[in-house]
């Protein structure tokens, strides 16, 4: 893994009986982005975390905050997740007509603009889009839950993304059951940070350091 590779826990997956204690154990545990999926039951058919949750996670850490959407038309709620403390703001491009006008809001508010790029969206689909985007995240499961199975045909179009990084200059992540294996395979070949979940980080018998450290070692 390259000292550089960004480890971004999925906080969906971690135990919402202790928010706060989960947050400091994370940071202490050496954690670089703190991942907070956003779901709103129509975009996807689950419903995740809220502006509470961001407002907890924000109060409890100085590392910084993605918010995933996947809602909706984020167009003018790309505000709430600003005025939260999010440092990065991911939108789908599927859920929004004006992508471009969404990820400048975002930029115009001095905060990084991403795009997710669903396992059935092309590269050629977003190609203008990603014009603006600092960070691509390429989701390797349907976007809605944890625990899924890797989709192995999505591979092909993140060796491409990581190959166009020379041209945009964006940062490259995955979303989507990242296991220390693929970790370990995929850092090398341009992929700069990971979602941990539940296939590395969450309900495991190793505490966080314990595990954060493995992985990069
Ligand atoms: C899924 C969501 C993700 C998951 C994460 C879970 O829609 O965007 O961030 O929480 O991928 O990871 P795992 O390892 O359980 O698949
Ligand atoms: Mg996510």
């Amino acid at each position: 893994m390259e000292e550089t590779t960004m480890l971004c826990p999925s906080m969906m997956c971690a135990n919402f009986d202790c928010l706060a204690e989960e947050v400091a154990l994370l940071d202490n545990a050496g954690v670089d982005i703190f991942h907070c999926d956003v779901m709103d039951g129509c975009f996807v058919p689950n419903m995740a975390l809220g502006l509470q949750d961001i407002n907890c996670i924000r109060k409890n850490t100085n590392k910084p905050i993605d918010a995933h959407l996947m809602i909706e038309n984020p167009a003018n709620k790309v505000d709430w997740f600003i005025d939260a403390g999010c440092d990065i703001i991911y939108i789908h491009p599927e859920s929004e007509r004006y992508a471009v006008r969404t990820l400048q809001r975002i930029k115009n508010a001095n905060r990084k603009a991403g795009i997710a790029i669903n396992p059935d969206t092309s590269i050629e689909s977003v190609m203008e889009i990603i014009n603006i985007c600092d960070y691509l995240m390429v989701m390797t499961v349907s976007p809605g839950f944890a625990g899924q199975q890797y989709i192995d045909f999505v591979t092909k179009k993140l060796l491409r993304l990581a190959d166009m990084k020379k041209d945009f200059g964006y940062k490259l992540l995955i979303d989507g059951a990242c296991s220390p294996d693929k970790i370990h395979e995929l850092s090398t070949k341009g992929v700069d940070g990971f979602v941990l979940g539940t296939s590395a980080l969450f309900g495991k018998d190793a505490g966080y350091a314990e595990i954060i450290n493995g992985l990069r070692r």
